[in-house]
């Protein structure tokens, strides 16, 4: 087996991601007259030091200079979809291993919506990419949101302890993740991705003290970092909020 990469966007087996995948998921309702610039988050990225930057195709390779020049590691998401259409979620493959390798990526990510009526669809694609991406090197990093119907009425911390197990059993070397809020559900599901790393997804924009509170829980409760998107580049001071996260991740 290959030897997968991935020191390239951790450090002592943690980082913080800067995630901007929204404009394709939300469309730019997310945005300001700001951060609607991937400029703009590149910025952030660089002056901040985050461990890897997250973009869908288009962004990557129409900034993919100014990627470059920030020296930030760059990982493609490899699936993506609109929130126009309400029936049961499916994300399907908008990009190749070998466009993100080519685009300079030294990470993949897709996202499996577990529960879905889809959801075979969403594994057999990874599972192919996982394939693809293993045997070049490239570690794979899943996001696991149980969604669709039948997971309705599921109790939340169970399914967050399931998308963690999922990802462990299909491979992935990372796995993000929305956080439920409660700690001792949040140390199981740590527990169940055993040798896949946790990673928390920021979540729609609070106040800098509970969204701060919230990753010192998350961290206290073993995950290896946050990949963080609109509670970073919608503050008023994202540079400020980085360093605070920045601290608490890695001191
Ligand atoms: P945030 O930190 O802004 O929550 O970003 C995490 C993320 O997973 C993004 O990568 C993605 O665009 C978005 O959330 C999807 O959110 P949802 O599917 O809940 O609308």
């Amino acid at each position: 087996m290959k030897k997968i990469k991935i020191d390239k966007i951790l450090k002592d087996g943690k980082a913080m991601f800067l995630a901007y995948d929204h404009g394709l998921e939300h469309g730019p309702t997310d945005f300001d007259d700001t951060d609607v610039d991937p400029s703009y988050i590149i910025d952030i990225a660089q002056k901040a030091g985050y461990n890897a930057l997250i973009f869908q195709k288009g962004i990557a390779e129409k900034y993919n200079e100014q990627i470059k020049k920030s020296k930030i590691p760059l990982i493609v998401k490899l699936n993506g979809k609109t929130n126009l259409y309400k029936g049961e979620p499916v994300s399907r493959q908008i990009c190749s291993v070998k466009e993100a390798l080519e685009l300079g990526a030294v990470a993949v990510g897709y996202t499996i919506y577990i529960g879905s009526r889809y959801e075979s669809v969403m594994m057999k694609e990874f599972d192919e990419i996982q394939e693809e991406a293993h045997n070049k090197g490239l570690p794979v990093i899943v996001w696991i949101y149980p969604r669709g119907k039948s997971v309705e009425n599921r109790a939340e911390g169970e399914l967050m302890a399931y998308a963690a197990r999922t990802a462990l059993e299909l491979g992935a070397d990372i796995v993000k993740l929305k956080y439920n809020g409660n700690v001792k559900d949040l140390k199981w599901t740590v527990k169940s991705a055993e040798k896949t790393k946790v990673f928390i997804a920021g979540g729609s924009k609070e106040g800098e003290k509970d969204f701060i509170k919230e990753v010192k829980e998350m961290m206290k409760a073993g995950a290896a970092g946050i990949a963080v998107g609109r509670n970073v580049w919608q503050s008023d001071s994202p540079l400020e909020l980085s360093r605070k996260i920045k601290k608490i991740i890695f001191d």
